[in-house]
């Protein structure tokens, strides 16, 4: 697998206004956008840092992912993701290696990326993510 960079670390939050202060009044960063991903019952706010993003999750729905992990976890660290260049390649590999997916196949994430998650029991207890984009 050809992993380019860390593409983004994803950020658990209740409230995306409160927590984008932070970032942008104290980091001095630029948020660059805010979107929802319907799919992931999700609204994010991308912070370029560098080469690389922080992305705040706001969880949409009660039964988002989002949601659960708070309740369970609190406010946090929630996913780490990697940059692919050929993500279906990505899973067929992570799959041969016995790592267990979330994602069979890609799905849409935010930012027009292409993202598929791997489990954390795989994974040390972190959630990872593959994550593919044309620019
Ligand atoms: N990081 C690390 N561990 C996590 C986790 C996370 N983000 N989310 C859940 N877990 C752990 C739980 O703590 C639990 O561990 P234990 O069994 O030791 O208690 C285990 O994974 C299973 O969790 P669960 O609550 O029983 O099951 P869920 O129904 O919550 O499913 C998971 C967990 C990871 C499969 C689910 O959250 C998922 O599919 N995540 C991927 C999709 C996602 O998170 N999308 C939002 C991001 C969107 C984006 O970036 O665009």
């Amino acid at each position: 697998m050809k992993v380019s960079k860390i593409d983004h670390i994803g950020i658990a939050v209740k409230n995306l206004e409160e927590a984008v202060k932070l970032y942008r009044d104290f980091l001095q960063l630029e948020v660059t956008g805010v979107e929802e991903v319907p799919d992931q019952r999700v609204k994010v706010a991308f912070i370029p840092v560098g080469d690389s993003e922080v992305e705040l999750l706001e969880p949409t729905t009660a039964d988002s992912p989002v949601e659960k992990f708070i309740a369970k976890r609190g406010e946090g660290i929630h996913h780490i993701a990697f940059r692919v260049d050929n993500l279906e390649k990505a899973l067929e590999e992570a799959k041969a290696a016995g790592i267990r997916l979330i994602d069979e196949s890609p799905r849409p994430g935010a930012g027009g990326a292409r993202i598929a998650f791997l489990h954390p029991k795989s994974s040390g207890g972190v959630l990872l993510e593959l994550c593919e984009r044309s620019d």
